[in-house]
């Protein structure tokens, strides 16, 4: 396995020089978007639509049923997942907007790296062993394997650049493993080793119940995160109850070193502000958090507010998003068909 993995911006590029710059990434349709996925992604990708590089974004549908979705609520959570891409400012016209299983491709290179990769590599999977708990025997061959499909979706397309939160990072790395020991066994150097972008200051936004806790749509309290579909009222409510400590914040950034649920609060609003958190400080240090949460609160629903009304407009014609998903599905599909074709080709594979 490769050791680090730098994270960087495509302007800072240097390897894949050979590879127009590509950026790919998706998320799960489960449950709501929560505002974790909001800040550690969303609004990475909607910065990245915007400079000027070819964009993909998937709905990972098929991620999504590694775990047991209900099928309702998953067709639901598909529909209101490209609601959200759109509403947080994902243009269809620039992006490619689509769920994965719209495009076949995805899984039949992923059955191509399940040839490549390692079993020892995805039993270091730390997601696979979160999700698949004590009880391991009885989780899904999916899940097991879901790298490998990752690592497919971002191969398929042959991506450089993927923006993600934190915690996927071990994915990431995972995906350049693949492309490195199939691009040596085959003797080609035909995929590229995708960069992660992991920026802002919001790349993992813990639970506002539990400091040492990823915020996650999944957590069987709802009280831990904020959904995107959250009312006013619900925002305020959540981040008044948000788990702190009995002091006042500190006055500068070092004083949050060992305070998680305080650190995580003010990143948030760093985050939400496009600000850092030594701003932060400068405004709030030294003040309650019966002071600093109701500002938090304020902020998160006028930055929230307008997206969660455009969500329910969009969802009113679920008609449109379909022909919406379905036009990105055929724009990606004219790139990743031939670059599944090739890697047949190179595996002697006839098709
Ligand atoms: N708490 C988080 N902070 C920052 N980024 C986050 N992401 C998720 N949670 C946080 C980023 O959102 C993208 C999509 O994630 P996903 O839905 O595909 O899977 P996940 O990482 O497992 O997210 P959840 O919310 O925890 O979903 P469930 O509960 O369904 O598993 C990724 O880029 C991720 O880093």
């Amino acid at each position: 396995m490769t050791d680090a993995v730098q994270t960087q911006s495509p302007q800072a590029d240097a390897p894949n020089a050979g590879f127009t710059p590509r950026v790919f990434s998706g998320i799960q349709p489960t449950n709501h978007l929560q505002l974790g996925n909001y800040l550690g992604a969303v609004k990475r990708f909607v910065e990245m639509q915007d400079s000027g590089i070819e964009t993909l974004y998937c709905i990972v549908d098929l991620h999504a049923i590694t775990v047991w979705q209900d099928p309702a609520d998953l067709s639901r959570a598909t529909r209101e997942l490209a609601a959200g891409y759109i509403a947080s400012g994902l243009d269809p016209a620039k992006s490619m907007l689509f769920n994965q299983a719209r495009v076949p491709e995805h899984t039949q290179l992923a059955w191509l790296f399940n040839c490549v990769a390692r079993m020892g590599w995805l039993n270091r999977m730390t997601q696979f062993k979160d999700k698949a708990g004590k009880n391991r025997e009885n989780a899904s061959v999916g899940l097991f394997a879901y790298p490998n499909l990752m690592a497919a979706d971002i191969l398929l397309y042959h991506t450089t650049h993927v923006p993600v939160g934190e915690d996927q990072k071990q994915h990431i790395e995972l995906a350049r493993d693949i492309a490195i020991k199939f691009n040596n066994d085959f003797g080609v150097d035909f995929f590229p080793v995708p960069e992660p972008v992991i920026e802002g200051a919001a790349t993992r936004v813990m639970s506002l119940r539990d400091g040492s806790k990823k915020m996650s749509k999944s957590d069987p309290s709802d009280m831990s995160r904020i959904n995107l579909t959250d009312d006013a009222d619900t925002i305020a409510k959540k981040f008044r109850k948000a788990k702190t400590d009995p002091e006042p914040l500190p006055d500068t950034a070092d004083g949050l070193t060992d305070r998680p649920e305080a650190r995580n609060l003010v990143n948030i609003y760093a985050a939400l502000s496009d600000s850092t958190v030594d701003a932060v400080m400068g405004e709030y240090g030294g003040k309650a958090f019966s002071e600093f949460k109701p500002k938090l609160a304020d902020l998160a629903v006028a930055t929230l507010g307008p997206i969660s009304a455009e969500m329910d407009r969009l969802m009113q014609d679920p008609a449109e998003i379909d022909r919406i998903l379905e036009d990105g599905a055929s724009r990606a599909r004219a790139i990743a068909a031939p670059i599944l074709k090739r890697s047949y080709d190179i595996m002697g594979i006839l098709i």
